[in-house]
């Protein structure tokens, strides 16, 4: 019976337009979970569908008005929408980032850049902040202080491949910028915002105060930032690697890379 019933279905409607509605109820997943968003500093600009251009997640000008951003601990805030994933933040120095090797190496003397933080591996779905400290980094022939122009590129690795989101800021040595986020450095999602962003009941109706500890996440202690060892140690290598993602990804059209 229920083959004769699917056989009149696929009779009396076309397998195009079959498929045209789920590609379309793919895209609709697709859109409801969004990857992951940087929030601060501001982001140049999100489209989750071009989120895996590696560079700057398909936003490739220098935004209008740069961020001010604490070069010497600032934080770095984004949300996650996977249960896992491994984050990296880059940094260029280049008044006007070209590509991904922008935050590689300087384009003035090709001086390397290390990453201003490497395999954070992240587990929840929500918000998360970490600190990054540029003036830790030595990169020869480039002035890091107040005033700098610079452009932070969080990278995020999870079953979706490669994404990129970018802001362009200018140091400030004033700490009290961004001081007033939540910044936990936590490789567990925020508890609170895991909830808001997963659960059918009502948004809590308190508002401030530090997140409570999640009752489900699991009490593993002492995560540690080399647990990502999958992760290729080149950061060059890492980027390419990205760029072939992306073509498959873009080939296969998003919404069946959705599904991977
Ligand atoms: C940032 O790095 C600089 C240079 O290494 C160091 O002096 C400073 O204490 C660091 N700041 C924080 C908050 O760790
Ligand atoms: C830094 O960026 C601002 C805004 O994009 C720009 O007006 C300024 O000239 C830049 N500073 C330097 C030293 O290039
Ligand atoms: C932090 O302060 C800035 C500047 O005053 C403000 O725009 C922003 O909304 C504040 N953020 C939070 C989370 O309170
Ligand atoms: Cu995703």
């Amino acid at each position: 019976m229920s083959s004769s019933v699917r056989k009149t279905i696929t009779a009396s409607t076309p397998a195009a337009s079959l498929l045209t509605l789920l590609l379309a109820l793919l895209a609709l997943a697709h859109s409801a979970r969004a990857h992951f968003t940087l929030d601060y500093p501001q982001t140049r600009g999100f489209d989750e569908d071009i989120e895996s251009d590696n560079f700057c997640g398909g936003f490739h000008d220098i935004s209008a008005a740069r961020a001010p951003w604490y070069y010497r601990n600032g934080p770095v805030a984004i949300t996650s929408h996977h249960d896992s994933a491994t984050v990296n933040i880059y940094l260029s120095l280049d008044e006007k980032p070209t590509g991904p090797e922008s935050f590689l190496k300087t384009s003035a003397g090709g001086a390397s850049i290390p990453p201003l933080r490497k395999d954070l591996a992240i587990s929840g779905q929500g918000e998360f902040c970490f600190h990054a400290n540029a003036s830790a980094l030595d990169v020869p022939g480039s002035t890091i202080a107040d005033g700098t122009n610079a452009t932070i590129m969080v990278e995020f690795i999870s079953v979706h491949g490669h994404l990129y989101q970018c802001s362009d800021v200018r140091f400030t040595s004033d700490a009290s910028v961004g001081a007033n986020l939540t910044c936990t450095d936590s490789l567990k999602a925020n508890a609170a915002a895991a909830a808001g962003s997963t659960s059918s009941t009502p948004a809590s109706t308190s508002s401030g105060g530090p997140a409570a500890p999640s009752a489900t996440a699991p009490t593993r202690s002492g995560g540690s930032e080399n647990a990502a060892s999958s992760i290729s140690p080149s950061l060059f290598a890492s980027l390419v690697a990205a760029a072939a993602a992306a073509a498959v990804a873009s080939a296969l059209g998003p919404g069946i890379s959705c599904l991977l």
